[in-house]
């Protein structure tokens, strides 16, 4: 599957199906909504419920009975959210969430904040109201009304709106989806009056065409911007590409390559972002980071004279990281700065850009490529590199990653998350779909919610999604598990249970020293143990299969076998793995340099 195409039915269709109502004309403002929703293509719908949307949610079920949008119940409005964020990142598309007035849009924010800044779209329905205070139902429609509900996510959406009439609604679905789906891609928030929800419609709504709305939009670069880049890379004797943001397409994913292979132009990727160039190939410098770089990666940036990046999220860090000031030009595909406001930081800093690509990432490897011509490409000898080998008789991440890697064998993967600790010199990615990336805006508890929703835009697909969660994350998000058992979406997490927040424990570790205090009170107010938590049972409270706790190196194999064959056969399965706490030594190198 590719991010271009179609949303499929996922097979959710015999869940949760309501008794036909025998309605099919629209008669109440919502119903027109629901109608809006179903035209921009939209087809789930994560929410939780309440009385503000009341009307909307009768619309759902009993006009449009349930499908296209299909609900899909979360226990927690993050987990809305969260699921979505985790859909596009395997289509690329926006799914829809609805949220209940400011509560439940005040449970969404975080999550809100993470596909923000993942760049990635979804419609998000809220309610308040009635906005005519002669309406409103005495205390409970008098807390949940606010006068500017949007100001609580306006920070870190694309564009949001309060429409006072359902005509209005209709245009403000159409434009929502528009601009939530075109790149830079985005959250945008729709909130509807309950007056108007439920107000009876007074005559029928003209027909419109929405696709006439709702204009592709390619932004292509200047045939000049691209002859300029094309000669500085046609020159450049130690060209580097450094491959961020980009798209789960294949087709992109080749053009990749070729480009790379054509200029003879080392890879740089990062666990940030998605799977972005196979890590197994010969010009894939080092191996795939969080924050920090690899040696190898920090020496290519600083040898290189041209460096090509298409949307790397955070170059000015990257080369801060890298030893300051670089020497080389700098060619930069992106259209991100679309999107920066004065709200969030997230655009990082300043970097330094001789020519800008301003399109999409794809578009500028199609035309360099283009411009470029045929020319000697070195023949790819694929190099396989070798998984590192974990070492001690600890159950640590590593030998958890190991054991993970041997029970997967040769079947196809989607990593929907990795933890803080995870080394990325143990797995291979070699399709875009192989990794989707993290949080994105590091947000903790996302991790549930996202792979749910990855799972769900798998499901058919005979990849296998894996999540692996550290403790805290899986802690924060874990009733999105629900969600994914019944609409029977199935998904593996692991959860490298080191029983702590350990990140933070190395934080105060860090303090510690700068103070000269002891370091061995770093863990207090940061482990999660007396009691630990038993995981596996709160899989199984959830109709999901528990596993574990796995407290020896020995156990791992069978244990993630037996996970797997349950995922196979439909089932959400989650195993606790009792890792030790610890980091690969590269991340807590970067974290000191972060300070
Ligand atoms: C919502 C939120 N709360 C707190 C933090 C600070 N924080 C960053 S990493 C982390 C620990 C996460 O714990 P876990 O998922 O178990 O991973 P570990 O560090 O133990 O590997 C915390 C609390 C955050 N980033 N987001
Ligand atoms: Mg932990």
């Amino acid at each position: 599957m590719s991010g271009t195409d179609q949303p499929r039915d996922q097979g959710l269709s015999d869940v949760d199906r309501p008794s036909p109502s025998g309605v099919n004309t629209p008669g109440f403002g919502s119903d027109v909504v629901a109608d809006a929703l179903r035209a921009v293509d939209l087809p789930y719908i994560a929410l939780n419920p309440g009385a503000s949307y009341r009307g909307l949610h009768d619309s759902l079920v009993n006009y449009l009975g349930n499908r296209q949008p299909q609900m899909l119940l979360c226990l927690h409005e993050e987990s809305a959210i969260a699921i979505a964020q985790g859909y596009a990142k395997v289509t690329g598309k926006a799914m829809a969430a609805a949220v209940h007035s400011n509560v439940g849009l005040m449970h969404a924010t975080m999550a809100i904040f993470n596909i923000w800044c993942d760049r990635l779209p979804v419609v998000i329905l809220g309610a308040t109201g009635p906005v005519d205070a002669a309406m409103r139902r005495p205390w409970i429609d008098w807390i949940h009304t606010a006068r500017d509900q949007g100001a609580l996510v306006r920070g870190y959406t694309k564009w949001d709106d309060q429409p006072a009439s359902p005509a209005a609604a209709r245009e403000a679905v159409l434009r929502g989806a528009w601009i939530a789906n075109t790149a830079p891609r985005g959250p945008v928030y729709i909130n509807l009056d309950a007056g108007m929800q439920e107000a009876k419609l007074d005559e029928p709504m003209a027909p419109i065409d929405p696709q006439r709305f709702m204009p592709t939009v390619l932004s292509a670069p200047e045939p000049s911007q691209i002859a300029a880049a094309a000669d500085l890379l046609r020159g450049a004797k130690r060209p580097l590409i450094l491959a961020g943001r980009v798209s789960r397409s294949l087709d992109a994913w080749d053009a990749r390559i070729a480009l790379a292979e054509r200029l003879n132009a080392g890879v740089v990727t990062s666990l940030v972002v998605g799977a972005a160039f196979p890590t197994q190939h010969h010009l894939h410098i080092g191996a795939p980071r969080g924050r920090a770089l690899a040696p190898e990666a920090v020496e290519a940036i600083r040898a290189a004279d041209v460096i090509l990046s298409l949307d790397w999220v955070d170059i000015a860090g990257t080369f801060k990281g890298a030893g300051g000031e670089v020497a080389a030009k700098v060619v930069h595909a992106s259209v991100d700065h679309r999107l920066h406001n004065g709200w969030s930081m997230d655009y990082q800093g300043l970097p330094p850009v001789d020519v800008l690509l301003p399109c999409e990432p794809h578009l500028a490897v199609v035309g360099l490529l283009d411009a470029l011509g045929p020319g000697i490409v070195r023949t790819s000898e694929t190099r396989t590199k070798a998984f590192p080998t974990p070492a001690g008789n600890k159950l640590t991440v590593d030998y958890m990653t190991a054991a993970l890697r041997d029970s997967v064998g040769g079947r196809d993967v989607s990593l929907a998350q990795v933890p803080l600790s995870w080394d990325g010199r143990a797995w291979a990615f070699n399709h875009p779909l192989d990794y989707l990336g993290t949080n994105a805006g590091g947000g903790v508890g996302g991790g549930p919610g996202i792979s749910v929703g990855a799972a769900l835009a798998l499901k058919g697909t005979g990849r296998l999604p894996i999540a692996v969660c550290g403790d805290g994350d899986f802690l924060m998000g874990c009733t999105a598990l629900w969600t994914a058992v019944h609409y029977r979406i199935p998904l593996l997490m692991v959860i490298a249970n080191n029983r702590s927040f350990f990140n933070d424990e190395l934080h105060q570790e860090r303090v510690a020293r700068a103070r000269s205090r002891p370091v061995e009170n770093r863990w207090i107010g940061q482990r999660i143990s007396e009691p630990d938590v038993d995981i596996a049972a709160i899989a199984r409270a959830q109709g999901a299969v528990g596993i574990g706790p796995v407290t020896s190196i020995d156990g791992l194999g069978v244990a993630f076998e037996e996970a797997i064959a349950a995922v196979k056969a439909g089932d959400v399965a989650v195993v606790d793995v009792r890792v030790q706490p610890g980091y690969a030594p590269i991340t807590v190198e970067s974290e000191k340099l972060g300070r």
